[in-house]
């Protein structure tokens, strides 16, 4: 039997954050042609897609530590059935877009499944045994089965990056608080379309002693995930939850 894993401690806002990588999940959060690159979702909504691009080796440095570590691994993909019997008629009203969820744009149907722009983007393939889910809404534990995966997996924290930091990040995290889990969000590894959302997303998740996370850094978290049972220097073990 392999011997217990000692948790990692990474200096974190509100305070250090600690976690056990064999009870913790990487969620990867809508890293989706549709939000990435031109012609999909995001676009369409007057969006400037070329902000969303520094996340992108980020999120593939993170992913890199997890697959070493041998971390359970989640990518989700907001999107709806070809049908769009699961898509609320007011979101697909809403914002005006040039083009509307379901409609054909240069990369196929706009934030459908099975079209190439529904897809993650090449750089952050899901590999063989990393789950990908398929969400109709912001949050990812709305109609999914993403709280029982987790629940199967033994899973307790979270560590969640991807995009937008104030949409489907913030949703999912508030859900997965709600929820019992302990949040990690990665600052770096998450990026809007606003960035004044971003820092005030972030600001907002470990304000009031951490009201539903934590937030810290890829160069505060990497170190940590490189090597299991490292305690930030300036840790303090008391605050920290298990
Ligand atoms: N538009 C926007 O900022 N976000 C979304 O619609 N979905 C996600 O955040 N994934």
């Amino acid at each position: 039997m392999a011997p217990p894993t000692p948790p990692v401690t990474v200096e974190a806002r509100p305070y250090p954050y600690s976690f056990d990588p064999a009870t913790t999940a990487l969620v990867i959060i809508d890293m989706q042609r549709d939000f990435l690159e031109p012609g999909g979702f995001g676009e369409t909504l007057g969006n400037d897609v070329s902000l969303l691009a520094p996340t992108i080796p980020v999120v593939g440095a993170v992913l890199a530590a997890a697959r070493e570590q041998g971390m359970t691994v989640i990518h989700t993909r907001e999107g709806h059935r070809p049908d769009l019997t699961d898509l609320p008629p007011a979101k697909k009203a809403r914002g005006n877009p040039t083009l509307a969820i379901g409609d054909e744009g240069p990369r196929g149907r706009i934030l459908v499944r099975g079209e190439e722009g529904h897809d993650i983007i090449d750089d952050l393939a899901p590999i063989e045994g990393e789950a990908v889910l398929d969400k109709p809404g912001k949050g990812a534990f709305y109609a999914t089965d993403l709280g029982a995966i987790l629940r199967n997996a033994g899973i307790k924290s979270l560590l969640v990056c991807g995009v937008t930091t104030e949409v489907c990040v913030h949703t999912t995290v508030r859900e997965a608080n709600d929820r019992g889990f302990e949040c990690l969000v990665i600052e770096d590894g998450c990026g809007s379309y606003f960035p004044e959302f971003h820092a005030m997303a972030l600001r907002m998740i470990s304000a009031q002693g951490g009201i539903f996370g934590w937030t810290a850094t890829s160069a505060e978290l990497l170190p940590g995930l490189s090597t299991p049972g490292s305690v930030a220097a300036e840790s303090a073990p008391s605050t920290t939850l298990a």
